[in-house]
């Protein structure tokens, strides 16, 4: 299976990307001369928004990120520029991807600071919404964190915990780690709550719904809560979790050992991704 890309099981999508020429651990070539002029224009039209969106809604630190990454507001990024200011800046690379990969090769590639970007670019039609990820979600949601040592630190040590938890019959528990403290994630700032998850911060629609929407639950961040909490993959989210910093996310990440509630909740129901427990504290924006 390690030498034959093949196309993720877990993939429900219709492939965008060709898996035929990518490599053992499913990296390509980015090929950026292939990118048309609409595919510029798209990411032209995503970064513009999102760029607005960001000042008011985002982490300070993802921010920052996004300024130290300086990538053209009009062109897609070729990723070898990008890859000259983050490898001396922080010792992570990012590598093109033909979309969704496998969990072991994606658990290998963070456990080794390489963070995998999807190579193509949504169409028109699709600029508000995308089940899987593009280059749009995968750069403009993910990369500016890494330059964040404490967060980038924690991303490193996910890919590290895959294999464990993947013997513990548990990928569906660390996985909601992600789900929710990667692409979901809220904040507690001195300015009040801000989004820095990438699901969240590369979505229009969602970026002002998980911070201003009276609907969703917004709870403070507990390691084992999180662990054991389904979540949707197709609408907005109902709850999102809220980290104090960084520092408390990496210390869960990093300095805790999971085997404990894989032993105790592996296997065991979800908690459904909409309920309040008495337990929860909730965050008020
Ligand atoms: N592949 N390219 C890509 N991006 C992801 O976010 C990703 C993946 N493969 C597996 C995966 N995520 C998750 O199932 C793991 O975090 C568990
Ligand atoms: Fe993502």
């Amino acid at each position: 299976m390690a030498n034959q890309p093949v196309a993720p099981t877990h993939n429900p999508v219709a492939l965008r990307g060709d898996y035929s020429r990518a490599a053992a651990d499913y990296t390509v070539e980015q090929e950026w001369d292939r990118y048309t002029e609409e595919d510029h224009a798209i990411w032209k039209t995503l970064y513009a928004r999102q760029s607005q969106m960001i000042e008011k809604y985002a982490a300070p630190e993802f921010i920052a990120g996004t300024k130290t990454l300086s990538a053209s507001p009009d062109r897609i990024p070729r990723i070898e520029d990008t890859n000259r200011i983050l490898e001396p800046i922080c010792g992570w690379k990012i590598v093109a991807v033909p979309g969704l990969i496998p969990e072991e090769q994606f658990f290998a590639h963070l456990a080794n600071r390489r963070f995998p970007v999807t190579v193509w670019i949504r169409k028109r039609e699709e600029l508000d919404y995308l089940v899987e990820p593009d280059i749009f979600h995968d750069f403009f949601g993910h990369v500016p964190l890494l330059t964040n040592p404490l967060f980038a630190r924690f991303m490193q040590a996910y890919g590290e915990a895959g294999p464990k938890a993947i013997a513990a019959g548990a990928l569906k528990m660390l996985a909601r780690l992600y789900w929710y403290m990667v692409e979901f994630g809220l904040i507690m700032t001195p300015k009040g709550l801000r989004a820095y998850g990438s699901g969240i911060l590369s979505s229009k629609g969602e970026t002002a719904y998980c911070l201003e929407s009276p609907k969703p639950n917004r709870i403070a961040f507990d390691l084992e809560r999180v662990l054991r909490t389904d979540y949707l993959i197709d609408d907005y989210q109902q709850t999102y979790f809220v980290i104090e910093s960084f520092e408390q996310l990496f210390h869960a990440g990093y300095d805790t050992d999971f085997a404990p509630f894989y032993k105790q909740f592996a296997g065991t129901k979800g908690i459904e991704p909409n309920v309040v427990l008495p337990t929860d504290r909730v965050v008020r924006p």
